[in-house]
């Protein structure tokens, strides 16, 4: 880079960021060594230093922990180096790396300024710097932007690194793209954190870098208007939501008589005459709504262009809101993950078949159920955790596939529930956590079958096929439930008394002596219409469905479980699959 192009674009950074301190920070090995021991946690527990640029220095030659002498030292960087936007609207920068020697693993953090820009979204693109040769050799320990690191600023944290046996990558590569939403004009920095930004190549050296972080301009237009909706994106019919229809004036001078107003499905449905509104000050008219039909609505905000105001493009923003009593797949919805992102607790999704090529994160209560588990895949690509299941949440009705773990649960009281889960290095992995129930999936050729960490959580009904390792027992779960346990294809067994049950204990764990006490020596096959699973359709059946009938998602007196057909009612049509399969029990299947 041209010295007085840099020289150039630091004044404008210093005057665009007039009064803000910036620290030098002289960055030795042993500080990077020390934050290399920190390197996989907590970016939170860090102290905040502001990143000193070292604009306009000539690039020294670096050199590696090892002792070796290597040549042009590594840049991270902000691309491009200056963005321009226009006010409402989203522009893209990549973080890249030049002169990488043999990168392995990396983590950086920048910092922005959240009254000027919002972090919308933070990936790795196709193509990025430490794209593996085997597919599932990367871990990405961090990908997140978060606006409220304070009162001003936001980060984006990212923290990659690659896996075993794969080698280290050279050369220059991207290493993210983020994309920022303009909230309003100004300048700030996009700013690479001196102390956070760390690249560690194969032989585990923390390697000499230099940082250039990145600027961001937006000149406010003489007039200009910017109008952003806010409105859930899901609603039950016949509830009540706010839509929060919000105006700024984005422009150099003061506004007199703005019109905003609010349109559904076309219609007008709202209109506000705004007096006044001067330079960067803004106004939200609020809307009740009660959607009442099953539907997907178009909900717009728009404002009126005013007499000489160019950038109209930001006078409107528009939302579709499903309103439903499940939320569908792909009906409502593209993709599972965007389905839960709109799902409020103790809604239910259901995905129609097809293979979803989705890592789904699951941080609410939802009931998430596949339509049929033979068809409806969601798939990992050979990568990462394909569900990672929290929030007292189950999952039900899926084949989980393709992935480092195929359930990857954390939380407590979720329910893993007539999956087949298969071909993951972990079909199950339950970290730390307890008051879990796994039942009722076929689990089969994985590395491991479950992998569980804690007591606490119970694990029946299964089918255990193949897997390289069927379970590992780290703590003693519980391998049984009222006098059944799971099937194992391994188990070798008699049963003496022909109930079904295996004579001997399999067991899990021959150093804790952890056990399924009573080993099926038949597969488990789900009983339709065996809503409290004990092996009988009876009235006990009817008794759990009873109570939620006529009950809806958010209803008070919702069950899914009642919900046998999952279609986000409880009806006559479940009491009618109860009652087809009154009397039949498991074992005459
Ligand atoms: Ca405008
Ligand atoms: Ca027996
Ligand atoms: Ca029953
Ligand atoms: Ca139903």
């Amino acid at each position: 880079m041209k010295e007085s192009v840099i020289i150039a674009r630091a004044k404008a950074r210093w005057e665009g960021t007039a009064g803000r301190e910036v620290k030098k920070v002289v960055c030795s090995t042993l500080v990077l060594i020390l934050c290399l021991s920190i390197f996989v946690w907590s970016f939170a527990a860090l102290p905040v230093v502001r990143s000193g640029r070292q604009v306009g220095q000539p690039q020294s030659l670096g050199v590696v922990g090892t002792g070796l002498f290597l040549g042009d030292i590594a840049v991270v960087y902000v691309d491009p180096g200056t963005s321009h936007a226009l006010i409402g609207s989203t522009f893209t920068v990549n973080v890249s790396i030049a002169n990488a020697s043999h990168l392995f693993s990396y983590q950086f953090r920048l910092f922005y300024d959240t009254d000027i820009l919002d972090a919308v979204d933070v990936k790795l693109p196709e193509g990025h710097m430490l794209t593996p040769v085997g597919p599932a050799n990367i871990w990405i320990v961090e990908l997140k932007a978060k606006d409220d690191f304070n009162s001003t600023h936001g980060t984006v944290s990212v923290a990659v690194t690659l896996l075993n046996p794969e080698s280290g990558k050279s050369g220059d590569g991207v290493l993210a793209t983020i994309s920022f939403y303009v909230r309003k004009p100004g300048a700030c920095l996009l700013d690479l954190c001196e102390p956070d930004t760390i690249i560690v190549d194969d032989g585990v050296n923390v390697m000499d870098r230099k940082l250039d972080s990145g600027y961001f301009e937006c000149t406010a237009a003489e007039h200009d208007m910017l109008v952003s909706l806010e409105v859930p994106s899901h609603l039950v019919p016949k509830e009540s939501a706010n839509i929060d229809v919000h105006i700024q004036n984005g422009g150099r001078n003061n506004e007199t008589n703005v019109v905003v107003q609010l349109s559904i499905d076309g219609t007008t449905v709202d209109t506000a005459r705004v007096e006044s509104l001067t330079v960067g000050s803004s106004y939200t008219m609020s809307y009740l709504w009660t959607p009442q039909n099953v539907a997907r609505y178009n909900v717009t905000g728009h404002a009126p262009s005013l007499v000489g105001e160019d950038n109209f493009r930001n006078n409107a923003d528009s939302k579709t809101v499903a309103v439903s009593y499940v939320i569908r797949v792909p009906a409502d919805f593209l993709t599972i993950s965007e389905a839960v992102r709109a799902a409020s607790s103790g809604d239910t999704i259901r995905v129609a078949p097809g293979t979803y090529f989705e890592h789904v994160i699951i941080d609410k209560s939802v009931t998430l159920v596949g339509e049929n588990v033979n068809d409806t895949i969601i798939d990992g690509n050979g990568t990462w955790r394909v569900v990672h299941l929290g929030g007292g949440s189950k999952i039900s009705g899926f084949t989980i596939q393709d992935g480092l773990v195929g359930v990857y649960v954390e939380t407590e009281g979720n329910i893993i529930e007539d999956n087949i889960l298969r071909n993951s290095k972990y079909g199950i992995e339950i970290f730390s956590v307890g008051n879990n129930v796994v039942r009722g999936n076929t689990i089969t050729d994985n590395g491991c079958g479950i992998i569980s960490d804690t007591s606490g959580n119970r694990i029946y009904h299964n089918n255990f096929v193949n897997n390289t390792d069927q379970a590992i027992d780290i703590k003693s779960s519980t391998w049984d439930y009222s006098d059944e346990g799971n099937y194992w294809s391994d188990y070798n067994g008699t049963d003496t008394n022909e109930d079904r049950i295996g004579d001997a204990p399999y067991v899990v764990n021959v150093t804790l002596q952890t056990c399924d006490f009573c080993p099926l020596v038949d597969t488990y096959t789900y009983l339709v219409g065996d809503l409290n699973d004990d092996g009988t359709v009876n009235m006990a059946d009817l008794a759990v469905a009873a109570p939620a009938f006529g009950a809806y998602p958010r209803h008070a007196r919702w069950n899914p479980t009642a919900d046998t057909n999952h279609d986000g009612k409880v009806d006559m049509i479940d009491l009618v699959i109860i009652a087809m399969n009154f009397g039949r029990t498991r074992s005459v299947l």
